[in-house]
């Protein structure tokens, strides 16, 4: 991604995901928000934007981050909300045996003690894989990356979801179903 996709990117994982009321946007339950209200909101804020960088953005998000609607007049995020208008209907699903949580070794202590909680957002974030459990965990220091019981959490009534790009999502693990290291 060039440097102005990120920065682009950025700006809207924070409008669709956490404020969108910053720009005078309004997203629907399942996250949706009109591109033509998107454009004109960021204008306001002093950001201009327009419907072939915001394409070019969702197709170059190496985590496939948004989604556009079939016809191109809507777009969301597709996980990583923190916003109460937002409740993304989808299917439970069953998990992999395990999966990977990446953090920074400092919140340790607290995770071993209290298990992995959602902090500000809808959902814990999982993945299938260590590596990027790794990627994710560098983002707040020295990264430490868990290992899920998930299909026994499954089989004990822990209802799990899968995001439109993989991300495995669940409220809560308690520390009985996670150990450290992969
Ligand atoms: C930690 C990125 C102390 C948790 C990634 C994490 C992901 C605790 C931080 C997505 C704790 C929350 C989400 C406890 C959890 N005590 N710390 N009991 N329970 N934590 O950013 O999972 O690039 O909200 O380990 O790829 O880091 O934005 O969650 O370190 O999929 O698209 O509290 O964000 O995607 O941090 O990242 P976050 P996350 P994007």
């Amino acid at each position: 991604m060039s440097k102005q996709h990120t920065e682009v990117s950025k700006f809207l994982s924070y409008v669709l995901r956490h404020e969108p009321h910053a720009i005078g946007l309004t997203l629907d339950s399942e996250g949706w928000a009109e591109v033509n209200a998107l454009i004109a909101g960021a204008k306001q804020a002093g950001r201009t934007l327009d419907v072939e960088l915001i394409r070019a953005v969702v197709n170059s998000s190496d985590k496939k981050r948004f989604a556009l609607s079939d016809d191109g007049s809507r777009i969301r995020a597709v996980q990583g909300h923190s916003t109460d208008t937002v409740a993304i209907q989808r299917e439970p699903k069953q998990p992999p045996e395990f999966l990977y949580h990446g953090t920074a070794t400092r919140f340790l202590d607290s995770i071993l003690a209290e298990g992995l909680r959602p902090g500000e957002r809808h959902h814990v974030h999982l993945s299938e894989d260590v590596s990027t459990a790794t990627a994710v965990g560098q983002r707040y220091g020295k990264p430490v990356v868990l290992k899920i019981e998930a299909l026994r959490m499954h089989q004990q009534g822990f209802v799990f979801f899968q995001a439109d790009n993989g991300v495995w999502l669940v409220t809560n693990v308690p520390n009985s179903f996670l150990v450290i290291g992969p």
